[in-house]
């Protein structure tokens, strides 16, 4: 049986390809797909001022391919899991 963890490393996978996959290489997202992905997975686009996904995009793409792959997207995550533990010890506190 998957445990809690095990479930959350699937989604966070199966979360990627759902986007990369949709347009030009299938193991990288684009701009679009990457606003798509923040857009309907993160609800963070609300958020976001004008420019917002350019500049995400520009912090993320460390290789400067105009893609952000995997790894790029893992680093992405790691970012949004220290935000929230942020927001756990404020709650703590
Ligand atoms: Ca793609
Ligand atoms: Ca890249």
């Amino acid at each position: 049986m998957e445990t809690p963890l095990e479930k959350a490393l699937a989604t966070l996978v199966f979360t990627f390809h759902k986007y990369s996959g949709k347009e030009g290489d299938k193991f990288t997202l684009s701009k679009r797909e990457l606003k798509e992905l923040v857009k309907k997975e993160l609800a963070l686009e609300e958020k976001m001022k004008d420019g917002g996904i350019d500049r995400l995009m520009g912090t993320l793409d460390k290789n400067h391919d105009q893609e952000i792959d995997f790894k790029e997207y893992t680093a992405f995550l790691s970012a949004l899991c220290m935000t929230y533990n942020d927001f756990f010890k404020q709650d703590a506190k």
